[in-house]
Order: structure tokens, then C-alpha cells, then sequence
């Protein structure tokens, strides 16, 4: 945690006009620090400012440039269409006195900032299935926005990021370091983790990768990086650190992967983490009703790939870092990572004796989009 002092100087080095009020910790990313900036004046516009893990996102000045030509993409097609405020439904960047959109202090530490959009509020948990539908409508705007970005003009900022070959690499490679000693109390999970291996190769087999299209996608699509308004309604896409290119199935899974789970993603009590389809229902008729306009049919097949792959993947990256010694995700306690393998697992489990019957209710939402001709 920063003092208070610096994180002053800090937005002082930005262009933005906050008289600080307060100024609190926020949000329960797993990676950056991020801090709400009260204005004293009701009227004045509050403030995020977020200090960038510079561990994990090395080259920051890419990693800008990535959310710069997103964020100006949305826009002007928001401004093109006229369908919506780009001020309220897209994040704004703000520019540090250097002109950069980050600014990097004295100690090597990067920041940035953007407005604070009022009245809206995230959700770590689903709680309505209003709330899911308009979720899987904001990630599914969100992607049929972006359908038309080239891919490949956005920088890869982490390398490999959705690719399950090379985080099983990943976590070969802790195992063989066992740098703690921790993989003698980690061998039940192992044992899941083998054993759903040969079932999780879909995205790298070779026939999916000539008819599936790569996309610019969010690639971080828990349901707590998008912003709801009052009433419970869309408004924007949050958290573009990991905007890169991929399959649209990745951002479905890992959205699903927050959504069905009806506990949180750490749940200790495995009893506890179940399934709510009407929630799933619910978000994949929203997806449908904005993603139907540019999705093809290989990629519709593909949906229940990435809701399985997604809690496997995020099952491995948890349990490398566990045997890591917990250097990427942030921990509260010790055996954080390790309660996040074992929640991920148990919820694979579920999906994966449910999947004939979410991919019934994935094609049943997009025969029903596609009748209704949106
Ligand atoms: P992290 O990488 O830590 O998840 P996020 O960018 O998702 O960081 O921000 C953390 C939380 O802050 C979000 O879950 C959301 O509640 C809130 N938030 C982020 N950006 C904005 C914004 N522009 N306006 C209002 N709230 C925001
Ligand atoms: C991290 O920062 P946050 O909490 O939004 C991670 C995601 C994981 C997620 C799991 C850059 O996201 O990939 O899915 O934790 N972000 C990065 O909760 O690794
Ligand atoms: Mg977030």
C-alpha cells in the first residue's frame, strides 16, 4: 500500500481538476492497486487512479497504447452510430502532465488514471438475472464493437495469456522448481487437473484454429469489470489491461465462470459453489441480443469450449502460482491460491456434468436471435 503523501503527488502530476476529498482503496482486482479519488466539489468529477503491476504488464507504454486505440475505437463507433454517450459507456483515459497517459514516480512505480463514471457500481456476485442479461449485453456490444479491429494491431502485452499448452508449461515448470516444497499437499489437485488435460485442447487443435476467427477481445470478462447504472442496466466495459487477441468463446467462459458460480471464486466450502442456470440463461440471451449481429456459427460451437476451458485454465494459473509461492495473484492469507485451485475445480466438475445441457440453452438463445432477426 502507498502512502497517502505520494499517491498526492501522484494525481498532481495528472491534468484533471480533483480538489481530493477522500481518497480510498477500491475494487478487488487480484493484480494492480486501485484508489477512488473524491472531489470536494459535488459538481467536480471524481477520479480511479490504479498503480499498474509492472511484474506482470512489463512494457506499460504498449499496454496504453493497447487501451488508447480501444477506448478511441469504441468511441467513434459510438459517435458513428449515435447509439449511446461515449463519455459514460466507454473509460477516459486521463493525460499526465508529460502528455503519456501514465506516469511513472520516483520509486519506478507506473500509474494512470481515468474518470470515475457516477452511479455505477460492479458486482463480484450476480444477484439478479437482470443483472446477468445485461452483463452478457455489455460483453457482447463490447466484442461486436471491436469485431472490425484488425487483429494484430494490439500489442501482445501478455504473451500467451489465454493459451492452455503453455500454462500447463507453466505449471510443469513450478513443479519441477517446487521451490516451497508445496507439491506433496497439492497432489489431489494435480490429479484433476491431468485428467481434464486432453479434454481442454480444442482452441490448439488445428482444425478449430483455420475456422475460428481471432478477435480483439477483453480477455478478463469477470462479471466485477462491468459497470452497471442505478437501474441495473449496462453502461460500460471496465478493466482493458488484458484487451488482446483471441477467441470470443474465452471471454463467454470467463464470464460464465463468474455468473453460474453461485459462490464466490475463493469459496472454501465446496458445497457451497453450485450451479444457477437461470443466471446462465439469462446472460447468454443478453450476449446473443448484441453478439448475434457478427457471430458465425464455428464460433457459436465453440461457447461451451471456453466455459469449461476457462475455470480449468484459471484452475492451473492459481495452482502454478500456489507452488510458486503466490508472486502473481495477490493473497490474503496463506493457502489463498490454493482455496482458488480447489473453488475452480469443483466448479469445472459441475460444468462439465451440466455442459450437454448449457449447450442446449446456447443453442436454443441463438435459434431465437436469429428467428427474431436482430
Ligand atoms: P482491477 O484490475 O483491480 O480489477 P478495475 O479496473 O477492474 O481494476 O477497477 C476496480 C473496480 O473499480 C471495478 O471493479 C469497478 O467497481 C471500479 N471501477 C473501475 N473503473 C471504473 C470507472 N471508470 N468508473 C467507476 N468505477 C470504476
Ligand atoms: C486477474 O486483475 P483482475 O482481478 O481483474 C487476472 C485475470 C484472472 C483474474 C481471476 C492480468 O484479474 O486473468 O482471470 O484475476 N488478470 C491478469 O480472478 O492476470
Ligand atoms: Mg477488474
Amino acid at each position: 500500500m502507498q502512502s497517502v503523501k505520494n499517491i498526492a503527488e501522484v494525481i498532481s502530476q495528472f491534468r484533471c481538476d480533483a480538489a481530493i476529498d477522500s481518497l480510498e482503496a477500491y475494487g478487488s482486482g487480484h493484480i494492480n492497486d486501485t484508489y477512488f479519488i473524491k472531489n470536494i466539489s459535488e459538481r467536480g468529477s471524481d477520479y480511479l487512479l490504479q498503480r499498474i503491476n509492472h511484474q506482470i504488464f512489463k512494457d506499460v507504454a504498449q499496454l496504453t497504447e493497447n487501451m488508447i486505440m480501444v477506448t478511441c475505437h469504441l468511441k467513434q463507433k459510438l459517435m458513428d452510430s449515435g447509439d449511446g454517450d461515449p463519455e459514460k459507456e466507454v473509460m477516459t483515459l486521463i493525460p499526465a502532465e508529460s502528455g503519456k497517459y501514465y506516469y511513472k514516480d520516483s520509486q519506478g512505480d507506473y500509474w494512470r488514471m481515468c474518470y470515475f463514471l457516477k452511479n455505477t457500481r460492479s458486482y463480484d456476485l450476480v444477484e439478479t438475472e437482470k443483472q446477468a442479461f445485461e452483463g452478457g449485453k455489455a460483453f457482447g456490444r463490447f466484442q461486436a464493437m471491436l469485431s472490425d479491429m484488425t487483429p494484430g494491431v494490439i500489442h501482445e502485452v501478455i504473451p500467451d495469456f489465454h493459451n492452455i499448452e503453455k500454462r500447463l508449461e507453466q505449471l510443469n515448470e513450478a513443479i519441477r522448481e517446487d521451490r516451497l516444497g508445496r507439491l506433496t499437499t497439492v497432489e489431489a489437485e494435480l490429479e484433476t487437473v491431468r485428467k481434464y488435460a486432453a479434454s481442454m485442447r480444442y482452441f490448439q487443435e488445428p482444425a478449430q484454429q483455420q475456422i475460428l476467427p481471432r478477435r480483439v477481445i477483453h480477455n478478463d470478462t469477470k462479471f466485477n469489470n462491468v459497470l452497471l447504472n442505478e437501474h441495473d442496466e449496462a453502461q460500460c466495459v471496465i478493466d482493458l489491461d488484458t484487451v488482446m487477441d483471441g477467441y470470443v468463446a474465452f471471454d463467454f467462459g470467463d464470464a460464465i465462470r463468474t455468473i453460474i458460480n453461485t459462490a464466490e471464486e475463493d469459496e472454501a466450502d465446496l458445497s457451497k459453489i453450485q450451479l444457477n442456470l437461470p443466471l446462465f440463461n439469462a446472460y447468454t440471451q443478453g450476449y446473443f441480443k448484441t453478439a448475434a449481429s457478427f457471430i458465425t456459427d464455428a464460433e457459436v460451437q465453440s461457447l461451451i469450449k471456453g466455459v469449461l476451458l476457462l475455470p480449468y485454465m484459471q484452475a492451473v494459473r492459481f495452482l502454478t502460482d500456489h507452488i510458486n509461492g503466490d508472486q502473481y495473484f495477490k493473497v490474503r492469507f496463506g493457502g489463498h491460491n490454493l482455496q482458488r485451485t480447489r473453488a475452480q475445480l469443483q466448479l469445472l466438475k459441475l460444468l462439465d456434468a451440466n455442459s450437454d445441457l448449457l449447450q442446449t440453452v446456447i443453442a436454443r438463445e441463438m435459434a431465437y436471435q436469429r428467428q427474431h432477426n436482430v
